[in-house]
């Protein structure tokens, strides 16, 4: 074969393995001079398109034009949550939604959700992220991939699904819940990928172990979990139980969902960022100032090629710290350093968001209820598992268990509707929950983190 066609052909393969070595090994000067070609379009697309970046932009005195080099996006304004609860549900739109094919949506720290939208192109460059991260965990074309998130609102399921898809996997929408049917569906049908949080791969490993699953022969390789912070602890309690290699992918429902960053194989400790896709930043939590590479800090993200809502300069609330250093599998896109730790009060449990003023809303409209709470989590059994202490008035408490037990299903089914998760509840009879006189202390998180 001439040259030129092996090249071309090594070129076809590594595409089919969703490896781009022509942007992912690029140059740092090439990534940047792409960023900045793509950044300056994103920004006069969503000033130019988008009411309220535009009244941002003037208050602050800044024009599309003002973006010449990267270190401009800082004069740009930040965006987060509060945003999307402001201009809720469509009002960061830059596109008209019957070009959007998707929404997915996540929560907000009281009452409606966060509500993101997608282009038909948009949802090609999200697999693309996807396809990617799982391609550098190890993935290939003929895996057969299991998930285990859920296929809703959440990003989880259909962000990984698609990008698998697209890398050539054989999809086995499985979707969250029913281990036991997981663990069948692993034996009959061979499958080689596992999608989930790590904290329900943990679980998984404890009632196979229980049933006589013999994970040292099943077909499982690779896992691609996410979600949630995996500590090194549980990432090699997965590993030497389960027998796979455990890869972490990050992401969030602002930017996409999954796909901003994922792990090679060669530095297991750090994920790739996907560059050409996103412009991250590290910055002082308190005072927004950037910080030199390598400190920890909060990482904002600006989505560099979003057609339907994009997030510019979106403060992530994730203290993590980033380098630019060459990575030993080649690639040369910037890596960031695990996430374990928020800026805000965001929990997250089993790999959903939940905010303490999510639980004092639900509470607040239930009769009987005391305005007192404890949110207490911990993972003794391997899952994540939160319990409410609920303090009742006076006049609900009861000595009948018939009517205790009633009401604490209605505070169950009230904190389910709320926080899409059924958490355990306790009711304490009145006066039981501590006052504090500072800043009360309404969390106490007793998970193994190590
Ligand atoms: O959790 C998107 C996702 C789904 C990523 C599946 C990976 C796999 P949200 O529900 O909006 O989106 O939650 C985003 O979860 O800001 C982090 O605090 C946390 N998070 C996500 N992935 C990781 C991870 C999805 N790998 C929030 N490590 C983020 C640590 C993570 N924290």
């Amino acid at each position: 074969m001439a040259d030129g066609d092996r090249m071309a052909d090594m070129a076809g393969a590594a595409r089919a393995n969703c490896f781009e070595p022509e942007i992912e090994t690029a140059t740092r000067e090439d990534i940047r001079r792409m960023q900045l070609e793509k950044l300056r379009k994103q920004v006069a697309w969503a000033c130019g398109r988008v009411p309220w970046y535009r009244e941002r932009f003037r208050e602050l005195g800044v024009a599309p034009e003002d973006i010449r080099a990267l270190g401009d996006v800082r004069r740009l304004p930040f965006t987060d949550k509060q945003v999307l609860r402001d201009t809720y549900p469509f009002g960061l739109a830059a596109m008209p939604l019957d070009e959007v094919v998707r929404l997915h949506a996540s929560s907000g720290t009281t009452g409606k959700p966060i509500v993101i939208g997608y282009t038909r192109r948009d949802l090609d460059t999200w697999s693309d992220c996807v396809a990617r991260l799982a391609a550098m965990a190890g993935v290939r074309r003929g895996d057969r991939v299991q998930m285990a998130f859920g296929y809703g609102m959440f990003t989880g399921g259909f962000g990984l699904h698609q990008g698998c898809e697209k890398l050539g996997c054989m999809m086995v929408p499985a979707g969250s819940g029913n281990t036991e049917r997981h663990l069948m569906m692993i034996e009959d049908y061979r499958t080689t990928v596992l999608i989930s949080t790590p904290s329900y791969a943990l679980h998984m490993c404890e009632a196979g172990e229980s049933l006589g699953f013999d994970w040292k022969s099943a077909s499982l390789r690779v896992g691609l979990f996410g979600g949630e912070p995996c500590t090194p602890g549980m990432k090699r309690e997965i590993e030497s139980r389960m027998h796979i290699v455990c890869t972490d992918n990050y992401g969030l429902t602002e930017v996409n969902g999954p796909g901003v960053g994922g792990e090679c194989l060669a530095s297991r400790d750090m994920n790739h960022i996907a560059e050409d896709h996103f412009l991250w930043e590290i910055i002082d939590p308190a005072s927004g100032e950037p910080l030199p590479e390598g400190s920890e800090g909060e990482l904002v993200l600006t989505q560099l090629d979003k057609e339907a809502f994009p997030m510019l300069r979106y403060r992530t609330h994730d203290l993590t710290r980033i380098t630019t250093e060459p990575c030993a599998c080649g690639r040369t896109h910037a890596r960031m350093a695990k996430v374990r730790a928020r800026t805000d009060d965001m929990l997250i449990v089993r790999g959903t968001n939940v905010f303490p003023s999510q639980v004092e809303d639900a509470l607040a409209g239930i009769q009987g209820v005391a305005p007192h709470y404890r949110i207490v989590l911990d993972n003794e059994t391997g899952m994540d598992r939160i319990t409410i202490m609920v303090e009742l008035k006076p006049e609900a408490f009861s000595d009948s268990f018939e009517q205790m037990d009633r009401l604490r299903h209605h505070v169950i089914d009230r904190l389910r509707q709320k926080l899409l998760i059924t958490p355990a509840v306790r009711l304490l009879e009145p006066g039981r929950i501590e006052r504090s006189f500072g800043k009360s202390k309404r969390v106490e998180d007793k998970r193994d983190k190590s």
